[in-house]
């Protein structure tokens, strides 16, 4: 007999770009034999979460769920209005509730894996009263983690409380003010105070678990190992793109969870689309265009002349959308694209989209999730961030050569509406770019062969492992 399993108590944030990759990552360690508990905070903030964590419980029942139920938050935070922010804060403040669930977990838990918007708050309970390991799964960028782990350094050298103006983040590089998440520029911001007692707090993490691989980010992980950006930072596993891992252990005759809608009309739309022929248009769950932007993308989507796969957002997650979509798009443009373009409210199986051999191109918020999905089944990225961490995300995407970053695309302002010509001609150029289709298809080969045994992820995976005990 070998030595048991190690036990893993996972305690995931809120929204679904951080629940997807925890269930991700627990899907593929389960596949690997982990024993593992999740720390579930019902009720979830959206539906979608719930019916994600619904899927990994029925997918592995062997799987134990701990409930934690919330302290209720007081006034004065509740004038935050971001729905996420405000779960954080309620997650962060019920932090030291969890010392006694987990210290009852039978067999006795070998380390905590949280999130990154929690771990000020989780990592001393791990470290000072569980006197366990604790890791934090982080469910961005590497570029983004450094900015992360450097940012409270730049604070102190230049005197500020919030984001005065670029910073320089060693071994990285310098980071233009306006791409780092600009809610850092207000120091009275929820967010903002988070952002720095998370950042602070990381360097105390046994270990950094990255949803990325090694030749995704090389340079960026070079400088965080060795301790450039952050002397002495915690080890840092790159153990992405979780997507693929957690397909690629239940290929090995285990589980894989999906979310289980049926047979769906969009990928059998898809299923009568050439290869490649189609432009999948989506921009998360927290953005909502304004109406004059929605037309222009319309416009645009119209003029290029290609087929379409276009998620229409006009509220964001937690508001009900009631708006007919015939009229958010404007007049006679369903009718008009009808057999070449599908529009929709609903959400989507997004994965399953961009894994259709129809698509050809993902015009996108450049969430992490949704950019290493593209990647990882070979779609080219438009990309169109707007808040978080979408910008330095987009800063991959560019520097990996697997997309186009229009920087002169915004959101924000009503003067800057970008035009249809010129989404219409973008997006032509982009579909016919041939160094960028061949990129994102070598980008998708080094990801399988960091998955696969032997490969990067694999080996950070197991060195991970083999530190719990
Ligand atoms: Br919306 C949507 N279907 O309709 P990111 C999202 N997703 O499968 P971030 C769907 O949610 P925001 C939908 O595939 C990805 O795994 C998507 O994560 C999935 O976005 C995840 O891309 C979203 O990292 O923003 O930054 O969390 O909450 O706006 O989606």
């Amino acid at each position: 007999r070998g030595a048991p399993a190690p036990h893993l108590v996972f305690v995931p944030s809120a929204g679904m770009g951080h629940i997807q990759p925890f269930c991700r990552f627990i899907t593929a360690l389960a596949n690997m034999g982990v024993e593992i508990s999740v720390v579930t905070a019902l009720p979830t903030v959206t539906e979608a979460e719930a019916d994600h964590f619904a899927g990994l419980f029925a997918a592995f029942p062997a799987i134990r769920r701990i409930d934690f139920n919330l302290l209720p938050l007081d006034d004065a935070t509740v004038a935050e209005t971001d729905p996420f922010f405000l779960r954080w804060e309620a997650l962060r403040r019920s932090a030291h509730l969890l010392g006694p669930l987990i210290a009852g977990a039978a067999p006795r838990a070998s380390a905590i894996v949280t999130d990154v918007t929690l771990a000020s708050h989780v990592i001393p309970v791990a470290k000072n009263e569980l006197q366990i390991p604790c890791h934090i799964l982080f469910i961005s960028c590497t570029t983004m983690l450094s900015f992360l782990a450097y940012f409270p350094a730049y604070l102190d050298s230049a005197n500020a409380d919030h984001l005065v103006g670029d910073v320089d983040v060693p071994g990285i590089g310098r980071v233009p003010v306006d791409y780092p998440p600009q809610l850092l520029r207000d120091p009275d911001s929820l967010f903002t105070k988070q952002f720095i007692d998370n950042g602070r707090e990381i360097a105390r993490a046994d270990g950094l678990l990255v949803n990325t691989f090694d030749a995704l980010e090389p340079e960026v992980l070079a400088a965080l190992r060795g301790g450039k950006v952050v002397p002495g930072f915690p080890p840092v596993y790159a153990v992405g793109l979780l997507n693929l891992m957690s397909t690629t252990t239940a290929a090995r005759g285990d589980k894989v969870v999906e979310p289980v809608h049926g047979a769906s009309p969009i990928i059998g739309w898809l299923g009568e689309q050439p290869a490649r022929s189609v432009v999948y248009v989506a921009f998360g769950s927290r953005i909502a265009a304004a109406l004059e932007q929605i037309r222009e993308i319309g416009a645009g989507l119209e003029a290029s002349g290609c087929r379409f796969l276009w998620v229409v957002k006009t509220t964001v997650v937690d508001r009900q959308d009631t708006a007919e979509l015939g009229d958010v798009v404007g007049n006679g443009f369903l009718g008009r694209v009808q057999g070449r373009g599908l529009v929709t409210k609903e959400w989507v199986d997004q994965e399953a989209v961009l894994r259709h051999p129809a698509v050809g191109l993902f015009i996108s918020h450049s969430g992490w999730n949704s950019v290493t999905e593209s990647a990882t089944h070979g779609v080219p990225i438009l990309a169109w961030p707007m808040l978080g961490d979408q910008r330095l995300i987009a800063t991959v995407v560019r520097s990996g050569g697997f997309g186009l970053w229009m920087e002169h695309w915004t959101w924000e302002k009503e003067e800057s509406i970008v035009t249809g010509a010129e989404i219409a001609e973008k997006v032509k150029e982009v579909m016919g770019d041939e160094a960028i289709s061949a990129r994102v298809a070598e980008v998708r080969e080094e990801a399988i062969k960091a998955v696969a045994p032997g490969g990067s992820t694999h080996r950070s995976i197991q060195q991970f492992l083999s530190t719990l005990n």
